[in-house]
C-alpha cells in the first residue's frame, strides 16, 4: 500500500518537490508512483535520491570544473580536472537509474534495507565524456585489467576502517561500452544530490554501480575489497549473508508498473479510463507492454508512448480500458528486443534486490 511519510527533505535536497517524494531518511528519498509524469524523462527535482552514507558538503558543488578525476590502471595514469575531461569527447545517453532495492517493500521475508515501492528508479539523460575517450587519452588499460572500480568522492569519517562504509564499485568492462562520466542531467549541472560534480554511468547497470561525485576510476584485476562490492548488493539466498560467491548486482532486468491511475484514496470515474505507466528493457530496448486490468488472467497490448530514447531509457505505455464501477487490479508486463518477459514472480533473494515481479507491482483503483 502507499507509503505516507510526513518527514522533510533533507538541506541537499530541498529543491525536489516535496509533494512528489517520499521522504524514508535524508539518504533515501523515493518517487510517488503518481509522480513520474508523461513525458518518459523524469524531471529532476522529483528524481529519487539514494546514499549509502552522507553526501559530501555542498562547497564541492562551487567550482565543478575543478573537480580532480584520477584515472589508473591504464597505460598513463594521470589525473584530469573536469574542465580538461571536457575537452576530451562529449556524448548523452538516457538511462534508466533503478536502485537495486527498487520494489523490496513487495517482498515477503521483510528484507532489511529501505522499503522502496516502485519510485527509487527514474528515467534520465545524462551528458559528459565517454569512458572510451578517457581509456584513448591515458594510452588504453594496462594489461590483464578486468574491471572497471570506481571509488565516490565521500569522506570516510575517522576511526572507521574505510572498507566498511566506502562507495566503490567494480563492473566488469564488457559492461562499459556506453559507459560516461557525467556532469550534466536533463540539460543541467549534475547537482551534488545525483552525484555531481562528476558521475560514473554505466548504463543497463543496477544504481549502485553508477558512482556519484567519483574521485577515481581505476581499471583492476580484482573486484573492489569495499564491503559494498563483497558483501552488499550481491544475490544470496533468503537468510544467507552476501559473499563473493553469489552474483553480484550489475545488469538490469525487464521491468514495468502502472504509474496512473494511482491515486491514493481516490476513486477512478467509471467510462474510458487512460491506463498508462513506463516499461525498461534492461540491456535491450522495452519493446511490448501488455496490461491486465483483472489481476492477470487476460492481458491486452498496450501502445508505447513519448519518444524512443534508445534502449537504455525507458518507454511510456497506455491503455485505454471502458470500465465499469468496481474495484481493478491493474498490472503491466514488459517484454525486450531480447525477448525477455517481465517474470510474474520475484527471484527471492536475502536483501530483496531487483524485484521485477509484474504481480508484486500491480496496483489496485476504484471505480466509482
Ligand atoms: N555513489 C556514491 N558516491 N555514494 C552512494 O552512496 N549510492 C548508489 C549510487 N551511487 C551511491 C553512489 C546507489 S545504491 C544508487 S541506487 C544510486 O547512486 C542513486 O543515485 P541517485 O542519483 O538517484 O541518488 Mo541503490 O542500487
Amino acid at each position: 500500500g502507499p507509503v505516507s511519510s510526513a518527514k522533510p527533505l533533507p538541506p541537499y535536497a530541498k529543491w525536489k518537490d516535496a509533494d512528489s517524494m517520499i521522504v524514508h531518511s535524508a539518504n533515501t528519498i523515493e518517487t510517488r508512483r503518481n509522480a513520474f509524469g508523461s513525458s518518459g524523462i523524469t524531471p529532476l527535482d522529483r528524481l529519487y535520491i539514494r546514499n549509502n552514507i552522507a553526501p559530501p558538503s555542498e562547497d564541492i558543488m562551487k567550482d565543478p570544473d575543478a573537480w580532480k578525476l584520477e584515472v589508473s590502471g591504464v597505460k598513463s595514469p594521470r589525473s584530469f580536472t573536469v574542465a580538461e575531461l571536457k575537452s576530451l569527447g562529449l556524448a548523452s545517453v538516457t538511462i534508466v537509474l533503478q536502485c537495486s532495492g527498487n520494489g523490496r517493500g513487495f517482498s515477503e521475508h521483510k528484507p532489511s534495507g529501505t522499503q522502496w515501492t516502485v519510485g527509487a528508479a527514474g528515467c534520465v539523460i545524462f551528458t559528459g565524456v565517454p569512458v572510451k575517450a578517457v581509456l584513448e587519452a591515458t594510452g588504453g588499460m594496462a594489461d590483464g585489467m578486468v574491471y572497471m572500480t570506481s571509488t565516490g568522492g565521500e569522506e570516510i569519517p575517522p576511526g572507521l576502517d574505510p572498507k566498511s562504509i566506502m562507495v566503490e564499485r567494480s563492473v566488469p568492462v564488457s559492461g562499459i561500452e556506453d559507459a560516461i562520466l557525467a556532469w550534466e542531467a536533463n540539460g543541467e549541472p549534475l547537482p551534488l544530490a545525483h552525484g555531481g560534480p562528476l558521475r560514473v554511468i554505466v548504463p543497463g547497470y543496477a544504481g549502485v554501480n553508477n558512482v556519484k561525485y567519483v574521485k577515481h576510476v581505476a581499471f583492476t584485476k580484482e573486484q573492489s575489497p569495499a564491503n559494498i562490492q563483497q558483501s552488499s548488493y550481491r544475490f544470496s539466498p533468503i537468510g544467507v549473508k552476501g559473499t563473493p560467491e553469489f552474483d553480484s548486482i550489475w545488469e538490469m532486468d525487464p521491468k514495468s508498473w502502472v504509474t496512473l491511475p494511482s491515486d491514493p484514496g481516490v476513486p477512478v470515474k467509471a467510462g474510458r479510463v487512460q491506463i498508462s505507466g513506463v516499461a525498461m528493457g534492461g540491456m535491450s530496448e522495452a519493446k511490448k507492454v501488455e496490461v491486465s486490468v483483472n489481476g492477470g488472467k487476460d492481458w491486452q497490448e498496450a501502445t508505447l508512448t513519448g519518444p524512443d530514447l534508445g534502449k537504455y531509457a525507458w518507454r511510456g505505455f497506455v491503455l485505454a480500458a471502458d470500465l465499469k464501477p468496481g474495484k481493478y487490479e491493474l498490472a503491466s508486463r514488459v517484454t525486450n528486443a531480447d525477448g525477455t518477459s517481465q517474470p510474474e514472480m520475484r527471484k527471492e533473494n536475502n536483501r530483496g534486490y531487483m524485484n521485477n515481479s509484474w504481480r508484486d507491482h500491480m496496483v489496485t483503483i476504484d471505480v466509482a
